[in-house]
């Protein structure tokens, strides 16, 4: 059957639509439709792709979810080497640098190309006719790991070029890294899951770029900046550093907005001090910034040295750390309950800002680092923002100090607290009967990506729960302009923007919805995906668990909290309220699913299957509702052995699973 002309035009159409609002919400970072629109579309593009799978391309924005887990990395060798920079940590060593450019080029003053000094993790993008055919770490310069399939989930970064004059072949090098808020974020969320806290936003990122598995890099926010061309055929080349930036910047390739040109010794030094003062407030985090030759013939008659280009210089900011006493020791209860130990601080200046607390993320930090009160700490601002204790300064201990201790008790609501077993997370068990719990919960309700209720602060909050005038999210719907304006230093129109604000957040997404509950690791991109899937609330609240662990981006752990939550009759009066109360958002196509013969089981394959491929398996499982992953443990439910396995028989065996051999998994499917 050919597929009518139409429809593989609305497809390119949906497609580039799709690419367009991606690029103004995390390139320009001014989105022009709503989420419910951006879904809306994606919906359709994907719907058109399930009914014709053969005209689904890799660089279609559907494709962004990742794929199946790799054993290792592809080996990838650079066309041309992937240089590093040469550093700089004082105003000599710049102008020695300056000293020699001059005179390399014979020139009195030399144009440099300026930008800030990301600390990521550097890749080489490959776009051939205009579609990214390959990703690349450095790795050492000279090889490099194939980081395609994760890099395809970085959304940010452009599947296919667009502009009016596309390279036959284009060679983008950049750093990935993340930013700020997405970090800590995601730090936060990590914590909350009992997770690995990453140290600071480059480990974070690196950590992302490198996993095995691509669905995972695509939970991850990951950013990139793109600072040089290896390669460029088909075009022109332009012929300083900046065009060749401007150019990059017209494909829709990502690049930083800092950058600028500057003359001399004097421009260098006067970029470098404006952006050490306005670090602060960007977005990302740099450890320096760059100084480029601008011209290229230029650049390529300075040459390199060794593993740096000689045109080139990386002038680091000095490290942003301090020494200071911790005062004590307290502890903040998040709105999962989760208690963070957190250091109070003799107040410090570190790199820009007064720092007064530091986070001890958990018990297993604390004792780690072994920080106590009296201690004098060295206190550094990782990821730029949050500032955490980076050791102890252990000749300085005063004597009788006393190792840390985790309360048992709550120390908002005074209820027991339980930390279970392989989780670092210690939690009040109190639930929304704790007063700190309600409070991050409703907080958590009204944030700007959740419900989107601007003006309503954690103060605010606090004070309606105290005065008892809320006790859940649902009851701010009920809040009349008069009841904020008799509390205290209220105006008459904050209060008016207050309401509205609460009005306008009645019409939402579902998606928003249920990231608003905040269910216990239920995170935006899963609420996307369970809003996708189940189409209306109903449809979800009805769901069981094994309906659950049978979609795709569901694991058992979510699926679990997902229907604790919605079981709890407190959770679904509080909802009842919320509907009661108008709020109201576009429902997609209804899905209800069925039960599959192979839901919440999960097996992994070793050896060489003879009767059909690894993707036929795989496929086969994930058809019967099934999961396939890389790794035997014991929440492995099956391992299918083809011929030659490997050690993971031997596990498999450790471990008492089931193994099956592909006439049982064939019988098995049937
Ligand atoms: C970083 N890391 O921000 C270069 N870099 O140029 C910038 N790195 C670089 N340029 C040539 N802005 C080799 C490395």
């Amino acid at each position: 059957m050919s597929i009518p002309s139409e429809t593989i035009q609305k497809i390119q159409q949906l497609r580039q639509q799709i690419e367009q609002h991606n690029y103004n919400y995390y390139v320009l970072d001014s989105p022009t439709v709503s989420d419910a629109v951006f879904d809306h579309l994606f919906r359709e593009l994907a719907a058109l792709e399930e009914k014709h799978p053969e005209l689904i391309t890799p660089d279609s924005p559907t494709q962004r979810v990742g794929a199946s887990a790799l054993s290792t990395f592809k080996e990838v060798r650079h066309r041309s080497p992937m240089l590093s920079l040469n550093n700089a940590f004082d105003e000599q060593a710049v102008s020695e640098f300056d000293r020699r450019m001059r005179e390399g080029l014979e020139a009195d003053i030399v144009t440099y190309a300026v930008e800030p000094k990301l600390d990521g993790a550097a890749i080489s993008l490959i776009y051939e006719e205009g579609r990214l055919v390959q990703a690349a770490t450095r790795g050492d310069g000279t090889t490099g790991e194939d980081v395609t399939e994760n890099i395809r989930t970085v959304r940010i970064i452009p599947l296919k070029l667009s502009g009016t004059t596309i390279p036959s072949f284009l060679e983008v090098r950049g750093e990935i890294h993340m930013r700020k808020a997405d970090f800590i974020r995601l730090n936060q969320k990590q914590a909350e899951k009992g997770e690995k806290i990453f140290a600071n936003a480059r480990n974070a990122a690196a950590g992302s770029l490198r996993q095995l598995d691509s669905r995972m890099t695509a939970q991850r926010p990951l950013s990139f900046f793109a600072y040089a061309v290896g390669e460029l055929e088909g075009l022109p080349a332009p012929t300083t550093h900046d065009d060749m930036i401007d150019f990059l910047r017209q494909l829709k390739i990502p690049v930083c907005p800092e950058r600028n040109l500057v003359q001399g010794l004097k421009g260098l030094l006067e970029y470098y001090q404006k952006m050490g003062d306005s670090r602060a407030q960007l977005p990302y985090d740099m450890d320096g910034v760059v100084y480029k030759v601008n011209d290229l013939k230029q650049q390529t008659k300075m040459g390199f040295v060794a593993r740096a280009p000689r045109f080139a210089l990386a002038h680091k900011f000095p490290a942003e750390e301090a020494i200071t006493l911790v005062e004590d020791i307290t502890i903040q209860v998040g709105r999962t309950g989760a208690l963070t130990p957190v250091a109070r601080l003799k107040p410090v200046f570190v790199g820009g800002v007064t720092v007064t607390n530091a986070t001890l993320h958990n018990e297993d930090e604390v004792h780690r680092k072994d920080v106590r009160v009296g201690d004098t700490v060295r206190v550094r601002r990782a990821g730029d923002v949050i500032p955490e204790v980076a050791g102890v300064m252990i000749e300085n201990r005063p004597s009788r100090t006393q190792v840390f201790a985790m309360p048992q008790q709550c120390p908002v609501c005074g209820s027991n607290v339980l930390r279970l077993e392989n989780e670092s997370v210690t939690r009040c068990i109190n639930g929304l009967y704790c007063p700190a719990q309600r409070k991050g919960a409703i907080m958590h309700f009204a944030s700007r990506r959740a419900m989107n209720i601007d003006g309503l602060g954690e103060k605010l909050i606090a004070q309606l729960i105290n005065k008892k005038i809320i006790t859940t999210a649902a009851d701010l719907y009920d809040l009349k302009v008069s009841t904020l304006t008799a509390l205290e230093r209220m105006a008459e129109k904050s209060a008016h923007n207050i309401i509205d604000a609460i009005e306008k957040s009645k019409r939402t997404t579902l998606a928003r919805f249920i990231y608003a509950l905040g269910i216990r690791n239920v995170g935006e991109a899963t609420a996307k995906d369970l809003a996708a899937f189940f189409g209306s609330l109903d449809c979800l609240i009805n769901a069981d668990i094994t309906q659950l662990e049978g979609i795709p981006e569901v694991g058992p752990i979510v699926a679990k909290n997902i229907a604790a939550f919605f079981s709890e009759s407190h959770h679904r009066e509080f909802i009842d309220h919320i509907r009661a109360s108008g709020i109201s958002w576009e429902e997609g196509p209804q899905h209800i699913p069925h039960t599959l013969p192979l839901s919440g089981k999960t097996f992994v394959l070793t050896g060489t299957l003879q009767k059909m491929s690894r993707d036929t398996a795989k496929e086969e499982i994930e058809k019967a509702g099934g999961k396939v992953t890389g790794s035997v443990s014991k929440k492995t439910d099956y391992v299918v052995l083809g011929v030659d396995p490997g050690s993971k028989l031997e596990k498999a065996k450790t471990l008492g699973l089931t193994i099956l051999d592909e006439e049982d998994f064939s019988a098995l499917l049937k």
